[in-house]
């Protein structure tokens, strides 16, 4: 099946497109029934580079019929003199507004899936329960002496590791989708909190918060993580019993802890006086730290320990998010100047949304606060997300499949990247930034490889365009179309979404509890044309073009992982898109 589509569907209102990896003229939607519904002449978009492929576009954003669908296309070649047809025909996806439904629950539940700490029952878990784990108290890595209870919170990934950056990532881009579009996590995930008041994507980041707060040390530092010396063989978590290790703090992690906490506080306040409080009291004390020791305190894995590093060359960023949400929070004068002096500095991008530089989540600090603001830094802050937002169309107007990424982007947890550049789309609209961005997207200029904070840009190569004029919502659409089929591999990215949905994710209980099918809802992490582990190198042959770099095998995680921080950018594009479909 090669015509491509996002496997789920499409709302009503917004484009649709199928892309297929060869030529053809013509296309037709076809229902359960085998009725023609619509039919259309297809775009040729020439070569795409980031899939190797000569593709066409079949665009049918004016078809809004609801119902159950797949795209019929006819593929035409001649052989010895010969006029040869052969009919390709796309998964099936539905128009209409109920498209994502499964996908919105799907992937906030992920997060109960991944708690450590609790048994996992029946209730909420169906078949893929499992006991508590990691229950044990953990040894600090510098003085075995000294032990903490720090049981709770997420596991990271496929592996057992809490990781307090990524830890903060995700728990950035989930409170601050609730922040924005509260008004798409009005449905439940039937976890153990339900139905208590809360919105649960509230309910489940307080989960990792609580675990956040055991994370700081007497003096405001904060441990960069939790972990055990190695990371377990593939057995389920309550099978994974080494000892627990706490290692040292660094000032990336006191920042985003600083930084979320602060954050959280601000929208625990309206639930639960108490815990905003707690929250609060804990980022000024982690921001107490941080000014005690102004030096960059990088971690690199000690002898011994090999579980995920998370290290990072600086921490600007990470202190300017932390100042940004401390002023939101408090309104006190010393945070201003601290996130105004860190940003005029200039040394970290302005709009990353990562794990590792963060100064985005700062600005999205600054402009949402109730507290007095500076014109000219609302102002520069919104230069800043136009020229983030136009080079983001510019590249999906240079990809057939209208992904927003460069062929060098298809790195480790490239669909991170993706559903980041869905965010970046969602945030210049949400500030009605959405003519100033296509504007300024004729004449940007963007870097042309990866780049060191600080490193200066390179000016772009051009390649094939196309002038879409997509609105910021079609084009943070096609991010989700992509994640979800509309790709050069025709997979969809998210377990148990899609008719040809991805099976094997580098999960341990995913693989270790027996089940066929994974637990539905995990991001994987995606193409990743460095191979960076043996499976990979095994599956992927050297040259494979950037988009075809992946393969659903569960022992590559380089391609295969899942992270808390893959899915929750998904989840904040998600809410971006079905706010706006509330609204209309
Ligand atoms: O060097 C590349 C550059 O060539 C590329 O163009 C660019 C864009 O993709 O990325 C550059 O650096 C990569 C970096 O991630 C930033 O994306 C590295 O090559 C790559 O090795 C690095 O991968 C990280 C990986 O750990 C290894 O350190 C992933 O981002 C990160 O998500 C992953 O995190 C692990 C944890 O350690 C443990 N838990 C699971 C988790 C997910 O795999
Ligand atoms: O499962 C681990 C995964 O979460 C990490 O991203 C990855 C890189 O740190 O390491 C994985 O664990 C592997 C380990 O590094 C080497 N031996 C095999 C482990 C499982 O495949
Ligand atoms: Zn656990």
């Amino acid at each position: 099946m090669s015509v491509f589509v996002n496997q789920l569907g499409y709302l009503k209102q917004g484009e649709k497109r199928a892309v297929l990896p060869f030529e053809c003229k013509q296309f037709w939607l076809v229902n359960e029934s085998g009725e023609v519904c619509h039919e259309g002449e297809t775009n040729f978009f020439g070569y795409d580079k980031a899939s190797g492929d000569q593709v066409t576009v079949a665009d049918f954003s004016e078809f809004n019929l609801p119902g159950r669908y797949r795209v019929k296309a006819a593929r035409e070649w001649s052989e010895e003199g010969q006029e040869t047809v052969a009919v390709e025909y796309s998964p099936w996806f539905v128009i209409g507004e109920q498209a994502y439904d499964k996908l919105e629950h799907d992937l906030l539940k992920a997060y109960y899936f991944l708690r450590c700490g609790t048994d996992l029952t029946e209730e909420y878990a169906g078949p893929y329960v499992h006991k508590a784990c990691h229950m044990g108290k953990a040894q600090l890595w510098e003085d075995h002496a000294t032990e903490l209870e720090a049981t709770g919170g997420w596991h990271d990934a496929g592996d057992y590791g809490r990781y307090i950056t990524a830890g903060a990532c995700a728990l950035a881009h989930l409170l601050y989708a609730y922040r924005m579009y509260p008004e798409s996590f009005e449905k439940g995930v039937n976890i153990p909190e339900s139905g208590n008041g809360v919105p649960d994507v509230l309910n489940e980041c307080r989960y990792e918060l609580e675990w956040f707060l055991k994370m700081q040390r007497a003096d405001g530092g904060v441990y960069h993580k939790l972990t055990t010396a190695h990371h377990a063989p593939f057995v389920m978590p309550e099978e994974d019993v080494a000892q627990l290790y706490v290692l040292p703090v660094s000032s990336m992690a006191t920042a985003d802890f600083s930084a979320v906490c602060a954050l959280a506080a601000g929208i625990y306040c309206n639930f639960d006086e108490e815990f905003s409080g707690r929250l609060g009291k804990a980022a000024k004390k982690a921001y107490q730290w941080l000014k005690a020791n102004p030096e960059f305190l990088g971690f690199r894995n000690p002898e011994g320990c090999g579980t995920g590093e998370y290290g990072e060359w600086s921490d600007f960023s990470n202190r300017f998010w932390a100042a940004a949400e401390l002023y939101s929070l408090t309104g006190e004068k010393e945070y201003h100047e601290d996130l105004e002096g860190l940003f005029s500095e200039g040394k970290f991008p302005i709009m990353a949304l990562g794990y590792a530089e963060v100064g985005g989540f700062g600005v999205l600090a600054y402009l949402l606060s109730k507290q007095g603001k500076s014109l000219n830094l609302m102002s520069r802050f919104f230069g800043e997300i136009v020229k983030a937002a136009a080079q983001r169309v510019r590249i999906s107007e240079e990809s057939g499949y209208g992904v927003s990424m460069l062929e060098w982007e298809y790195g480790w947890g490239s669909n991170m990247g993706v559903m980041q550049h869905g965010m970046i789309f969602a945030i210049a609209d949400y500030f009605g930034l959405g003519a100033k961005v296509k504007a300024a997207a004729k004449t940007i200029g963007m870097p042309q490889r990866w780049r060191r904070p600080g490193e200066p840009e390179i000016p772009y190569e051009q390649g094939p365009r196309e002038e879409r004029g997509w609105s910021m919502r079609d084009h943070a659409a096609a991010q989700l179309d992509y994640l979800l089929g509309c790709n050069a591999l025709g997979v969809s990215y998210v377990t148990g979404n899609g008719e040809n949905a991805y099976h094997y994710p580098h999960l341990r209980p995913a693989h270790a509890d027996g089940i066929e099918e994974s637990m539905p809802g995990m991001v994987s992490g995606g193409p990743n044309r460095h191979r960076q582990d043996q499976k990979a190198r095994e599956v992927i042959p050297e040259g494979t073009p950037a988009m075809k770099c992946f393969a659903d095998e569960y022992e590559s995680y380089s391609l295969n992982e899942i992270t808390i921080y893959w899915n929750s950018p998904a989840v904040f594009t998600l809410a971006y898109l079905l706010s706006r479909k509330r609204e209309a």
